[in-house]
This record gives structure tokens, sequence and C-alpha cells, in this order.
């Protein structure tokens, strides 16, 4: 019998979502099993899209699914993966159920795969789930795979930076700019959408992210944050959002900038590993080391840097 680990490399779409239940449930298991998946990955086209609570988020996604899944002269059609990443949610209940109604034109496609993670509540950890759950996508062969988070904060921050390309959907009203550049959401922007065009004050909200931005061209080796306008709901727009992610694309690899994203994202998850990894290290002995050392450090009689040295050496 084939194990999950060959059943998920074949594109098994059943051992897939059970690979991801057992990432969202903290299996330590998965682990081994992402490990031996690593080779497998690195192929797919990582999208993060995040913005303000209803800005029209899965219905962009669906939109997008769905030119990405036709392709283009261009462009040939794609499989696509969503995962729909909500920190805010105590339950995978409503949000995801709202989503699958808003993705319901997507059903029924083979080379679609969709599936929600909430937080259950578990403390911090949603980023590195999400991004086990995007691996296990990437190593079962989805080629396009859409991040979607709700809400602003670190934790969408986190997680739109395991993408290749970020998208942070706006609405109008200033409200929106407000809360997204609070989490200093714009500055990972590479492409802005002002989505539900068809309301009042969308021109306006274009105009101050402008602003806000500065204007500039692309070329070369530089990219200038884009802003384009949606109406998701009609796909109004949408088909300039997919040509601005393939752009963007390009960019990346012409760049080197692809390459050197995924090296942070390769150096940031290894620090994390390393860090808890001493820290369960510390556990086992004790804590009195830390203690001790950290009463020598607010005593100035040794510094933090001394400390860490000493510690480690120990
Ligand atoms: N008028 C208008 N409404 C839209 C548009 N796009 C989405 N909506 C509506 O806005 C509401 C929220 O849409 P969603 O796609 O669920 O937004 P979201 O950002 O995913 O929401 P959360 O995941 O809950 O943060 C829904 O009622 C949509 O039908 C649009 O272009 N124009
Ligand atoms: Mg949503």
């Amino acid at each position: 019998m084939p194990t999950l680990t060959e059943l998920v490399a074949a594109g098994d779409r059943r051992a897939l979502a059970s690979l991801i239940s057992r990432i969202e449930q903290d299996d330590p298991a998965v682990w081994e099993i992402l490990g031996r998946l690593h080779p497998r990955t690195g192929r797919a086209t990582l999208i993060g899209i995040t913005g303000a609570p209803g800005t029209g988020k899965s219905t962009l996604v669906a939109a997008l699914a769905g030119i990405f899944r036709a392709g283009t002269g261009s462009r040939p059609p794609r499989t696509v993966g969503i995962l729909a990443v909500d920190p805010t949610s105590p339950f995978s209940g409503g949000a995801i159920l709202g989503d699958r109604i808003r993705m319901r034109n997507l059903a029924g496609d083979g080379g679609v795969f969709i599936r929600s993670m909430a937080s259950r509540g578990r403390l911090g950890g949603l980023a590195r789930a999400a991004g086990a759950a995007v691996r296990a996508m990437d190593a079962a062969g989805l080629e396009t795979i859409l991040i979607e988070t709700v809400g602003v904060g670190q934790d969408e921050v986190d997680i739109a930076q395991q993408a290749d390309t970020v998208i942070v959907v706006e609405a109008p009203g200033l409200g929106d700019d407000i809360q997204a550049l609070k989490a200093g959401i714009l500055e990972i922007a590479d492409i802005l959408v002002v989505n539900k065009a068809d309301l009042p004050g969308a021109d306006s909200t274009v105009e101050s992210l402008r602003a806000m931005l500065g204007l500039g061209e692309e070329g070369g080796d530089c990219w200038k944050a884009l802003v384009l306008k949606t109406v998701a709901l009609s796909g109004q727009g949408v088909e300039e959002v997919a040509q601005a992610i393939h752009r963007h694309r390009e960019f990346l690899k012409r760049s080197g900038e692809k390459n050197r994203r995924e090296q942070r994202r390769a150096e940031a998850d290894l620090r994390e590993r390393l860090r808890e990894r001493l820290f369960e290290g510390w556990e086992q002995k004790g804590s009195r080391d830390l203690a001790e050392m950290a009463s020598r450090i607010a005593a100035r009689q040794c510094s933090p840097e001394e400390a860490v040295k000493i510690l480690l050496n120990d």
C-alpha cells in the first residue's frame, strides 16, 4: 500500500486533505512527511491575498482561480490550490461556509483544491501551520496556490510573506487604509487591489493609495507596487490583476528576487526551528541557568552576548 507521502506526491487530493488535517491537529509526525516531500516543493506560484475583513478577498480569489484555470493565450491553464486562513475564528465554521458559497463555481473542478484553516485558539503557530499546508499543496503538484488571510495583524503579514506575490485588498473608505497602514501591510504589498470599485469612493481610495506609495515605474530590478481597481463580484478588472501577478512573477525571476525571497523565508524558518529546539533543550535542563544568567545581565555582571556564549558552550 502506498504511504501518505507517496499519495500526496502523486497528487492524491484525499491524502493531501488528510495531511493538512494532521498539520492542523499539530501531529508531530507531519514534519517527517513534509521533510520527505521537500524535494518536490518550490514549483508552485504562491500568491498571498490579505486585507481588512469583508473587502472581498474570497470573491477575488474565486475570480482569480477561474482565470488561472482557464488560462489565456500567453498563460497556460493551471491547477489551483486555495488556502483560506482565518486567525480570528476560533472554529473552522462560519467563514469557511461563506467561502464555500463564494467559491461554489469552482466546486466540481478537479483542478481546484480548496481548504480552510483556523487557529482554533492555539497560541501562535498559525503562520507555520499555513506554511506547512502550502508546502503540502505544492508537493501535491498544485501549480498556483492562493493563500487568503482574514483580518489585519502580524499573523497576516507573516503568512502573506510566505508568498511570492502579495496582494493587499482594500475597499473604498479611509478606515481600511488606516487599518492596513497600522499593520504595516501596505509595505509588503506587491499589488494593491481596490475592490468594490462599483461603490462610491473607489477612485479617491486609489488616489490616496498611489499618493502613499509614491509614483514610480517598474522595470529592470525594481518593482513598484501597482494599484488596481476591481469589481470582484462581476469579474471586472480581475484579468488585469492576473496579468499583474504574471508580470510580477516574471520580475521575480528576472531580478533574482525570487531566490532572495526564498532564501529569506528559509532562513527565517530555520531560525525559528533552531530557536525552538534550543528552548526545548533548556526546558529539559531546567531554567535555572537561564534565570541565573538573566540576573547577571540585569546586574551588568555580563552582557547578553556573553551570556549566550556561556550558555551554549555549557
Ligand atoms: N459591491 C461589491 N461587493 C462585493 C464585491 N466583491 C465582494 N463583494 C461582497 O462583499 C462581501 C464580502 O466578500 P468576501 O469575498 O467574503 O470578502 P472577504 O474579504 O473574503 O471577507 P472575510 O474573509 O470575511 O474577511 C460579500 O457580500 C461579497 O459579495 C464587489 O466588487 N463589489
Ligand atoms: Mg474571505
